[in-house]
């Protein structure tokens, strides 16, 4: 069976890192545009990098939840393409073989003049400078509102291959992401949402499996 998941903040959230949209979200201090957008990095890059910097090291302490660990071991029994939101490497340090990180990667250093990458240090700041070309262009490897997700056109592929989709603690907010479970059962995929309640774009999936993630991924995998 060919299997597409698509990950959101909320796998995350019993390891102790916050979602955005929550009332005690990460957004809740700040305005999306004063931080996630490539505006946000111009104005302010102070406040952006100490924004990632928070996020890094937040990041960095958390541990791997039983959902990580079940989509880890689902991969070693099927075709899975696993597609995350989250810039966090939780997936990755829970087993899972390969991982899509449409939205970037908080370990994940970018140059902004030359699209060079490399390792993300612990802290980075507005005068680090590229070690490609030099600039002070540098920023985390992180997808903002306004740019174009990493990975498109294999996850287009696999979405049009997928014979079930689950989307996994994902608000249905952002777009593209909020649109493949449409695009997934266009292509006869059958399509299930796992959340602690319904998400935006519920409608788009036949089966819905409510409660937290770390106990419901791990027995619907079973
Ligand atoms: C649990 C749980 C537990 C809690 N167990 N569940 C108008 C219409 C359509 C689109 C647009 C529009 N205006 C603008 C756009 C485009 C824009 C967009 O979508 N805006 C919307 C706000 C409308 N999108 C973009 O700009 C994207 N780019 C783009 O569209 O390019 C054009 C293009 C694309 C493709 C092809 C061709 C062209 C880029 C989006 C970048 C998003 N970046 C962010 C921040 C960077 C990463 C970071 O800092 O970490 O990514 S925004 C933020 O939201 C982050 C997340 O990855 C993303 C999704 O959030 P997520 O994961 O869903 O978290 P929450 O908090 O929203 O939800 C958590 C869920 O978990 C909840 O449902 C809880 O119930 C649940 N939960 N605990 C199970 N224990």
């Amino acid at each position: 069976m060919r299997i597409v998941i698509l990950t959101g903040a909320g796998i995350s959230a019993e390891s102790g890192l916050a979602t955005f949209r929550a009332s005690d979200g990460l957004w809740e201090n700040h305005r999306i545009e004063d931080i996630a957008t490539p505006d946000a990095l111009s104005r302010n890059p102070a406040l952006v990098h100490e924004f990632y910097n928070m996020r890094r090291q937040k990041a960095a302490e958390a541990r791997p939840n039983p959902a990580h660990l079940a989509l880890a071991e689902l991969a070693r029994a099927q075709d899975l393409t696993l597609i995350t939101q989250n810039v966090d490497d939780l997936h990755e340090r829970g087993g899972s073989p390969s991982v899509i990180h449409m939205h970037g990667a908080l370990n994940s250093a970018l140059c902004a003049a030359c699209e060079y990458r490399w390792p993300a240090p612990d802290v980075m700041q507005p005068e680090d400078l590229c070690p490609g070309c030099g600039a002070t262009a540098t920023r985390p490897d992180i997808v903002w509102f306004g740019e174009i997700p990493y990975h498109m056109p294999q996850i287009w592929q696999a979405l049009e291959e997928a014979e079930l989709f689950a989307a996994i603690g994902t608000s249905g907010n952002v777009y593209p992401a909020a649109g493949f479970a449409q695009h997934a059962a266009r292509n006869g995929a059958e399509c299930i949402e796992l959340n602690l309640e319904n998400s935006a774009n519920s409608r788009d999936f036949s089966r819905h499996i409510i409660g937290p993630a770390s106990r419901t991924v791990p027995e619907w995998v079973g």
